[in-house]
């Protein structure tokens, strides 16, 4: 693009990527989640251009870029640019500050591989915006409107944990979030002598999408039917267990197991966060097993990939547990591994993958890291 000889950035911004240790499909529930931002992430370079409403975004990964007006901002036909677009016009509802800018954006966030590279977008394009032209945007306005943005432009019904793990997570924690109240607690991300070690199976199946918000419908499904006779349910998160149960016979099968699924997982996540506190890491395993089975059984959102990288890692005596994380059909499954035999079980995963998909697996270790920040 033609700006790119002139460039001179004024602002600089890193947004992360997130992995979740728990909580998968729980927050559009309004239940818990346990995220965090991890050392991988989106560069934002911003100036402004002079202009009133001229804006021109370049992505060097994919040698594209793309011009638009504030004042004719709409959705575009190229998927990567409404996560820019959406942001904006969420944006300029809340201000009339924004004027013509540019921005460059370069990238080491794996992208559509369960580790929120949308949510990093969104969150530095509006973290770098809000730096650029002093708008007064709250961290909390940031991930709400980086929320808003995915439901009107991407057009995914997500729920608020990626925003938030991208902009609110610091070094070295896990988040354990309320989706409902949005209070949080931070906890010691320290497994020593165990890592968090991501395999990604290199899938993301254009369904997630369309999928997604069908879960979403379902759940919101189950929470109608049990309404009926206990009217100050609201979401899934005030249904107990028992409550359920009760319900088993008036609720569709399928419906039926997706409840179950995230009224587990919120226990899930509780107990989770319980057993970081008491550092007994070989529960915290034994619970990421367990959501696994859930995620494929009763969720249904896993993929052969994932469960063979989940089976792979159970027998594998220096794993003691793993799932696929985000938001399903693919993307990265998280382990926790043994420091010392690390590099091993990643060489034998990879081994294994190419044997049975003949696909590369690309592996990583995670670092529980600081959130959208400026450089
Ligand atoms: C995706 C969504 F964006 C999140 O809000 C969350 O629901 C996740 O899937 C599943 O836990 O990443």
């Amino acid at each position: 693009m033609d700006f790119l000889k002139d460039f001179v950035p004024t602002i600089n911004v890193v947004s992360p990527g997130r992995i979740n240790l728990i909580g998968e499909h729980t927050d559009y529930n309004l239940g818990y989640v346990l995220p965090t931002a991890i050392e991988k992430r989106i560069l934002l370079k911003f100036q402004k251009n002079g202009t009133d409403t001229r804006c021109r975004v370049y992505s060097k990964d994919f040698d594209q870029g793309f011009e638009f007006f504030l004042t004719t901002i709409a959705r575009s036909d190229n998927d990567w640019e409404n996560y820019v677009l959406g942001v904006l016009n969420e944006i300029t509802k809340l201000t009339d500050k924004v004027r013509g800018f540019d921005c460059v954006l370069e990238s080491d966030l794996p992208l559509g591989s369960g580790l929120s590279s949308s949510a990093a977008l969104e969150c530095g394009m509006a973290f770098g915006l809000n730096e650029l032209f002093d708008l007064e945007l709250s961290k909390m306005d940031i991930v709400t409107l980086s929320q808003a943005a995915e439901h009107t432009y991407v057009g995914t019904q997500c729920g608020i944990m990626d925003q938030f793990a991208s902009v609110m997570s610091e070094k070295g924690h896990m988040i354990l979030l309320d989706c409902r109240s949005l209070e949080y607690d931070l906890i010691s991300a320290n497994l020593d002598p165990y890592k968090i070690i991501m395999l990604n199976t290199g899938v993301s199946h254009s369904l997630a999408n369309s999928e997604y918000n069908k879960r979403k419908a379902e759940c919101e499904k189950g929470v109608s039917i049990l309404k009926a006779e206990n009217p100050e349910i609201k979401s899934l998160r005030d249904v107990s267990m028992e409550m359920l149960e009760r319900f088993e016979d008036k609720i569709d099968p399928v419906v039926y197991k997706r409840c179950h699924f995230i009224i587990k997982e919120n226990q899930r996540v509780l107990e989770m966060a319980k057993v970081l506190k008491d550092r007994d890491i070989e529960k915290a395993g034994a619970i990421l097993y367990e959501a696994h089975d859930g995620i494929s059984k009763e969720y249904e959102v896993s993929c052969k990939e994932s469960d063979f990288l989940v089976d792979f890692a159970k027998n594998n005596a220096s794993v003691l547990g793993a799932r696929q994380t985000g938001g399903g059909f693919g993307g990265c499954t998280l382990n926790i591994v043994h420091k010392d035999e690390a590099e091993n079980f990643i060489d034998l995963a990879i081994d294994a993958y190419k044997k049975e998909f003949g696909r590369e697996l690309m592996a990583f270790e995670a670092s529980p890291s600081g959130g959208t920040s400026k450089i």
